[in-house]
């Protein structure tokens, strides 16, 4: 064990889409909060997939430069809601609003086991942007058949709005000043063209926009519609994504540094409609203020502001510190690096046992591979949690050890957590694991 730096994950110019890689996420919500960081509120796609009611937890991801992104962890699981439906699952589509100190997380959740007629949306708060969120409970008079993904405005005046909806209704409405309550009525967002899901609403230069996914068939576009009012009536503008593969479409737009984003999802690691990956192009305004067709690319967005330091130190643990068995093996490479082959069985596995958790609290946990395979993956278990699979990107070649991959999870205090990686989905080897904590 010892100081290490982290090379592998810096160093990139732009971002490359999909931008969020070792797990999936879709329906990003993404905001600048005023730490000067841009956050991505989005839904986990749980692998393997089981449709969509498998997704019951969140995690959060940050950037100060659009290029080097956070996995922040955890902040909410349908496990921590109370009033959930009893068999838990179904965390769709959240968002985030930030008012006097607090962040509020707004998530839709089914209260009952007949999940779509029992949406509503839930609210979490915490003083912290991506941790310590802690349930509230949901608000009064939303939700029902296919209520769900929430998306809250806060404008220039400090009124904050929230739309949702599904199935072809979008409302609208007032929150009051408890920010988990509706002010007066909500109301039908009038003026949308062929409304199917997803509303976000932004924005510029005093118009307001509202964009939603549309009902493309088996190929969900992005529309918007413009108003004068937060509430609308809104006039319809048109198309601004074409489809990006994956039969759901979802999408914010935000600010950032001068230059406005357009986050959303697309299925290209995967090939899987339920294991979708967040994606980041820029969007642009033409002269009246209409919005360009945004262009899809692989390369994704550029460095906005300074590369991330590569010197963040970590603990670094080597193969010599850990365990291996059910067909895992330990290799010598020329340069007398030891790393671990034979990975390929459910059974394999390399673990670390006295992984130091200093006070406790958030940490980075990531392993250093190698696969020629385009996706590989490993199961990452964190003291008995199974935290699922994680996605292992080609390196290009067996013995290319650039690979890194990584998950933020929560360790114990003290020297024994124990850190198992195992395997069954993929030619894979690894050279190390690295651990980096995260302020709390
Ligand atoms: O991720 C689950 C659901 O798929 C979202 O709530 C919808 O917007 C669609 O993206």
């Amino acid at each position: 064990m010892g100081n290490n730096t982290m090379p592998i994950r810096y160093g990139k110019s732009t971002s490359m889409n999909p931008v969020i890689t070792s797990i999936y996420t879709a329906d990003p919500s993404a905001h600048v909060w005023d730490d000067g960081r841009i956050y991505i509120y989005a839904s986990h796609d749980t692998d393997p997939a089981r449709g969509c009611d498998l997704m019951d937890r969140y995690h959060v991801f940050s950037s100060a430069n659009m290029v080097d992104w956070q996995d922040e962890g955890e902040i909410l699981s349908s496990e921590e809601v109370s009033w959930g439906r009893p068999e838990g699952g179904f965390m769709w589509a959240p968002d985030c609003a930030y008012k006097n100190g607090t962040y509020y997380f707004y998530y839709p959740h089914p209260s009952g086991t007949n999940w779509n007629d029992t949406w509503r949306i839930g609210v979490a708060t915490s003083t912290k942007p991506a941790s310590d969120f802690t349930d509230q409970g949901y608000i009064g008079g939303l939700g029902g058949f296919a209520m769900i993904d929430p998306a809250v405005f806060v404008d220039d005046d400090n009124r904050a709005y929230i739309y949702y909806g599904g199935g072809g209704v979008c409302e609208g409405g007032e929150l009051d000043k408890s920010m988990m309550a509706i002010q007066g009525d909500m109301k039908l967002m009038e003026g949308l063209e062929d409304f199917h899901e997803a509303a976000w609403v932004f924005k510029r230069n005093g118009l307001y926009y509202l964009t939603y996914a549309d009902n493309f068939a088996g190929n969900n576009r992005m529309r918007y519609a413009v108003s004068v009012n937060p509430l609308g009536p809104w006039t319809y503008k048109g198309i601004f994504l074409e489809p990006t593969g994956c039969s759901t479409t979802h999408g914010s737009v935000v600010e950032f540094k001068g230059q406005w984003y357009l986050f959303y999802h697309n299925q290209d690691i995967s090939g899987e409609g339920t294991l979708r990956s967040v994606c980041i192009d820029e969007l642009h305004f033409e002269q009246d203020g209409s919005i360009s067709m945004v262009i899809q690319t692989r390369e994704g967005v550029s460095l906005a502001g300074a590369a991330a330091s590569p010197n963040r130190s970590s603990q670094a643990y080597g193969t010599s510190a850990c365990l291996i068995g059910g067909g895992a093996s330990l290799l010598t490479l020329d340069d007398g690096t030891k790393v671990i082959i034979g990975l390929q069985a459910p059974e394999a596995y390399a673990q670390w046992d006295e992984v130091d958790g200093g006070i406790g609290g958030r940490f980075e946990v990531a392993v250093m591979y190698a696969t020629a395979e385009r996706l590989a993956k490993l199961r990452l278990i964190v003291n008995g949690r199974d935290y699922s699979l994680v996605n292992a990107l080609s390196t290009g070649g067996s013995d290319e050890y650039t690979g890194y991959t990584s998950l933020t999870v929560r360790l114990e205090p003290g020297s024994k957590n124990r850190i198992r990686w195992s395997g069954g989905n993929g030619d894979i080897s690894i050279s190390g694991l690295l651990i980096h904590s995260l302020e709390d």
